[in-house]
């Protein structure tokens, strides 16, 4: 959407701060032992208790309220009965709605100490949200960001998903513009215009630049790489991007 009025603006920051919380509550929660589930099914009592509606459940009937990813897998996680441990690398992506405006927001982290690798690709991811930050201008090229996010993963030795993408996010969860490249694209040379909302998300990858759906018709995988994301929720205006989901 182009957020245009004060209602819209307020609207997105309603929401973008109740999704915020629900990520941070999640994440602190995260200690070994807790099943994903149980993570979810807490998602589930704050949105309420919030007047907020989940995305994934509302607009896609995804089986879960949030979507929560293990290692391997990247996005899309459905939550289960399976045990976090202490090394996992884990995505907790919460999207949700109020009074019609929609926000989204993720990340990756690892629980208590893990691989080595595995801190780096979410520094990286974090990185390559803020170079990809730099370009988010109106009346700038939106290759320009994917194109930042790149450099930054091959610079730090580490490359890209190619097959998932940023979106226009507000009075839906996916809206236009369809796709915010984590790469460069010549032709993908649309200009950002004042106001426009995106859901920004580099998904930083140790080398493979695929996922693939699982067999459970959702969940987004590799077969070898791990890979971090970093996703907030954007207001573009020519004073600079507004975070809503800080
Ligand atoms: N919030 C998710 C979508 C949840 S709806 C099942 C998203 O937009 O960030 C992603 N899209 C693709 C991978 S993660
Ligand atoms: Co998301
Ligand atoms: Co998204």
């Amino acid at each position: 959407m182009i957020a245009k009025t004060e209602e819209d603006f307020n609207g997105l920051k309603e929401i973008g701060k109740i999704v915020a919380s629900v990520r941070d509550e999640l994440v602190q929660r995260t200690i070994p032992g807790i099943t994903t589930k149980e993570l979810d099914d807490l998602a589930g009592e704050l949105l309420d208790k919030s007047g907020a509606v989940s995305a994934p459940k509302g607009e896609y009937d995804f089986p879960g309220y949030t979507c929560i990813s293990l290692n391997r897998e990247v996005a899309h996680g459905i939550p289960s009965h399976r045990v976090i441990q202490a090394g996992d690398l884990v995505n907790i992506d919460v999207s949700a709605s109020k009074n019609g405006y929609f926000a989204d927001t993720g990340i990756s982290f690892v629980v208590g100490e893990g691989e080595e690798v595995l801190s780096k690709i979410c520094d990286v991811a974090k990185k390559a949200f803020d170079e990809g930050l730099k370009k988010a201008k109106p009346g700038s090229k939106k290759n320009r960001i994917g194109k930042a996010v790149y450099e930054t993963a091959r610079q730090n030795g580490f490359t890209v998903i190619k097959n998932l993408t940023g979106h226009g996010v507000g009075r839906r969860i996916h809206e236009a513009p369809d796709h915010i490249c984590n790469y460069y694209d010549r032709w993908d040379n649309e200009i950002l215009k004042e106001g426009m909302v995106i859901a920004f998300e580099p998904f930083i990858s140790t080398f493979e630049e695929e996922v693939f759906q699982k067999n459970d018709g959702w969940t987004y995988a590799t077969e070898k790489s791990y890979v971090a994301q970093l996703e907030h929720t954007i207001i573009l205006t020519k004073n600079g991007p507004i975070i809503v989901t800080l």
